[in-house]
């Protein structure tokens, strides 16, 4: 009986190591930007996608990055991680971010497009 108790618990701990698959969406200045992951979130390094759309068509040749950060707590500095992202053949972009803690992360995602014009959305993520 002792094991099986242990064994749920390490099962709920599991749980709450490791956050959701991320797949968010939405619009800025006519574009829609679709921000994913194909894993759940870990402490550790994650691999984020992005596609932009404009009239329902890919955007291929925009200039993507992002900020992920926590605000100070009681007990731990300010955190950042920045990223550019990578175009893939397939249209998307393709950054990697480490979160080096668990809980809510915020994040500016920024991408500039052939007309100069630098758009931003700004979003949170929890592991
Ligand atoms: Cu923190």
């Amino acid at each position: 009986m002792k094991k099986f108790f242990l064994s749920i618990l390490s099962l709920l701990m599991a749980i709450t190591l490791y956050g959701d698959v991320i797949d968010m969406s939405g619009k800025i200045d006519g574009y829609e930007v679709r921000l994913f992951t194909k894993k759940s979130l870990i402490v550790g390094d994650n691999n984020f996608f992005v596609t932009i759309k404009k009239d329902g068509k890919l955007v291929k040749d925009a200039k993507v990055k992002a900020k992920f950060f926590m605000p100070e707590m009681p007990g731990m500095p300010y955190m950042e991680y920045k990223a550019k992202a990578k175009p893939q053949d397939d249209g998307s972009y393709k950054m990697l971010i480490n979160f080096s803690m668990g809980g809510t992360w915020q994040y500016h995602l920024k991408f500039k497009t052939s007309d100069d014009e630098v758009h931003k959305i700004k979003a949170s993520v929890n592991l």
